[in-house]
């Protein structure tokens, strides 16, 4: 299979970024060149370079404690196998993929992956490849994927769009724009993600749709490889898999935001994960003051999105 070759080596230009939170002004900068990237292959990796403030000895150490904790059943908040969309069963007998809430103020550890979700450089990105201000994003989720302890992978899927939708159906959905961007922060080398480029942008070819769900050889395939600290967004509704390697150590932040110009398909994509149960107890106290009256800000357009939106539902209750 083939592996990503492309990745942003250029640094941010800190005369033209600074604090802006016009994000439309400068295309030649590597925030439009991730853009750029973004929209044409579906996907982006970013070096770690580019976010010195990850810590990762720390994230790792952080990540450990919660994984053990989700694995003995005493955090309640996982993805459990085989099951591939929420709800998922707090269950851990089966194995888990995932770990989910990272930043729910039950988690002891949950500042120091608040530090790197509210990241000011990641937000600048985030800003960017979401097509919006700093002013207007909206917390979403911050969850953790991890390795099973045994064989496993998710079928050939988009996160918003049903395998039984038609071409048109696909293609009414995907000229939508997304209004959030979705990113892997890689703690181990990882090559879990699968993804097709450029299927972000069409319906799926009659070999897509006749093909297995759980197809290892899918046409243009190409596994993401990911180094330790780089961060890969990809545009949720690509069309993409996970292949799990049970013996390989896997702890990637899952993270996403969102913009308060968000739909109610959006509302539903971040609420089915049931953050909304916590997010208001959140005391940003313990935060550095910039960073509070940030994530003071993002967390209140998510309160008013839930608000909006009321019972949203499943995207796919029963697989
Ligand atoms: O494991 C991964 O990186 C992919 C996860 C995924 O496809 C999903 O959560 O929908």
């Amino acid at each position: 299979m083939a592996t990503v070759t492309e990745t942003l080596t250029t640094p941010p230009n800190p005369t033209t970024h600074g604090t802006t939170t016009d994000t439309n002004t400068n295309p030649s900068d590597s925030y439009h060149a991730a853009l750029d990237a973004l929209n044409r292959d579906g996907f982006v990796v970013l070096p770690a370079s580019l976010f010195p403030s990850f810590d990762l000895p720390t994230l790792r150490a952080a990540a450990a404690r919660l994984t053990t904790s989700a694995r003995s059943g005493e955090w309640p908040y996982i993805r459990t196998l085989p099951k591939q969309f929420p709800p998922w069963p707090q269950d851990p007998s089966n194995g888990i993929w995932g770990v989910q809430h990272l930043l729910h103020p039950s988690n002891p550890d949950h500042l120091t992956f608040a530090k790197s979700y509210f990241d000011a450089e990641l937000l600048k990105y985030v800003a960017v490849l979401v097509g919006c201000s700093e002013d207007e994003l909206t917390m979403e989720l911050y969850n953790m994927l991890v390795r099973p302890e045994k064989e496993f992978s998710l079928r050939w899927h988009r996160d918003d769009i049903p395998a039984s939708a038609t071409p048109d159906e696909e293609m009414e959905r995907l000229a939508k724009p997304g209004w959030h961007a979705q990113w892997n922060l890689a703690l181990y080398d990882d090559a879990s993600l699968v993804v097709v480029p450029g299927s972000h942008r069409r319906a799926r070819t009659e070999t897509e749709r006749a093909a297995e769900p759980y197809e290892p050889n899918m046409p243009g395939q190409l596994v993401v490889q990911l180094k330790a600290g780089e961060v890969a967004f990809y545009n949720n509704n690509i069309l993409h898999r996970g292949v799990y390697d049970p013996t390989k150590e896997r702890m990637t932040l899952h993270g996403s935001i969102g913009s308060s110009k968000g739909s109610e398909d959006r509302a539903r994509n971040v609420l089915q994960h049931g953050v909304g149960e916590w997010v208001g107890q959140y005391d940003f106290g313990a935060f550095e003051p910039e960073m509070a009256e940030r994530a003071g800000r993002m967390r209140e357009r998510l309160v008013e999105m839930g608000r909006r939106s009321g019972d949203v539902g499943f995207y796919s209750k029963d697989e």
